[in-house]
């Protein structure tokens, strides 16, 4: 395995992704394809231009990508429409890129023979309660709450039938909810930390009791290159790295490393449908594949997360606006 194409690199988790390959596993030889929508950019991949190759395009575009994964050895599949309020509001988009666009992705490596992972979300698994015990693992149903979680659901389940009836080469992980640099202001800790930088208060939907399994992005991304290169054929893992914490907590962590007071943040209406709680249990790939999460404290890695706003604001500040507007205009 030499030549990889990545969907949706220039988004959040795949531009870590190519940056933690070119640093890490610089053996490789990169291929990029993203259509760019409003999560994505090229610009994104400066700083690594010259040591790959980007194709702007769209994961639903046949003859495309069956020429680009035909030149490929495997494919690490991240495109996708990725925010859950989008997908309330439109879930065309959702339908379209991540059932469409994994389908696309399906036939063409089942045509050329190539190896396939698959990114997915713990979200397909829906929710857990507060009080419970129990944590999501490989053999967690399916039952998943919103468009978004449904589609990738779908996504997932088009790859196993895939694997079992065309015997691709495909493994599948489903992750927790990933924090770091370069995500969209759109997404939760982004957002409330862009707002503090521009003088606007923090928004907690609902309670702020609801749970979310916080992962730094370059463990995640850590995960997936082990799958890549040692994870079992037709397996799925689950990546999650002890990070529960309920949103209430996120936003007043936060603050207080803004030096701000813990009580600055106002609650805003809920969103429709909110999941409760995400917990993963990642046993299987901690003790198969010997993955460990470099980053155990979450307040260090919020801190260099914000770090990283603080310095970019060039990369955000164009965005915020409209952003926000959205956001108000559904009262959020
Ligand atoms: P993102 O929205 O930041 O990036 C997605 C990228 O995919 C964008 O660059 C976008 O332009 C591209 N894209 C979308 N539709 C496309 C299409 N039809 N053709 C080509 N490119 C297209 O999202 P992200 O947070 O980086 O998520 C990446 C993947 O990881 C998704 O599959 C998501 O479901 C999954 N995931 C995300 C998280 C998280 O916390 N962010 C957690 C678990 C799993
Ligand atoms: O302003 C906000 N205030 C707030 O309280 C926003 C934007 C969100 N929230 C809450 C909703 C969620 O409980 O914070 C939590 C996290 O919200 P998001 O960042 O929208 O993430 P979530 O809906 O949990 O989904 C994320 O993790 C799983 C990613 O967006 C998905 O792509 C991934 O699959």
């Amino acid at each position: 395995m030499k030549n990889i194409l990545i969907t949706g690199g220039a988004g959040f988790i795949g531009t870590n992704f190519a940056y933690y390959l070119t640093k890490n596993k610089p053996q490789y030889t990169l291929t990029i394809i993203d259509s760019c929508n409003y999560a994505g950019d090229e610009q994104n991949l400066e700083d690594i231009r010259d040591k790959i190759t980007f194709v702007k395009g769209d994961i639903t575009n046949k003859e495309l990508i069956n020429d680009l994964v035909a030149k490929n050895d495997a494919v690490v599949h991240f495109a996708a429409e990725s925010h859950n309020d989008n997908s309330l509001n439109d879930p065309w988009p959702f339908v379209q890129s991540n059932i469409l666009g994994t389908y696309t992705i399906l036939e063409a490596v089942r045509k050329h023979g190539k190896r396939l992972h698959h990114i997915s979300t713990d979200e397909v698994f829906g929710d857990l309660e507060l009080d419970d015990p129990e944590r999501f693992n490989e053999n967690t149903p399916y039952n998943p709450s919103s468009p978004y979680s449904s589609t990738k659901a779908s996504s997932d389940l088009l790859v196993r039938a895939w694997v079992r009836s065309f015997n691709v080469k495909a493994t599948i992980s489903n992750c927790s909810n990933n924090y770091g640099p370069y995500q969209h202001i759109e997404k939760f800790i982004p957002r409330q930390i862009t707002n503090i930088l521009s003088g606007i208060k923090p928004k907690l939907y609902g309670s702020g009791e609801q749970v979310r399994d916080w992962i730094h992005v370059d463990d995640h991304n850590a995960a997936v290159a082990l799958i890549l290169e040692k994870g079992k054929l037709g397996e799925t893992y689950l990546i999650g790295a002890d990070g529960e914490k309920n949103n209430k907590e996120v936003i007043e962590t936060i603050l207080r490393l803004m030096g701000k007071s813990t009580s600055d943040y106002e609650h805003v209406k809920d969103r429709p449908g909110h999941d409760m709680r995400y917990a993963i249990d990642s046993t299987k790939l901690r003790s198969e594949l010997g993955w460990q999460p470099q980053y155990t404290k979450f307040a260090d890695g919020l801190k260099q997360t914000i770090e990283w706003y603080k310095t970019n604001q060039a990369w955000w500040q164009p965005q915020k606006d409209a952003v926000e507007a959205k956001y108000q205009a559904q009262g959020q």
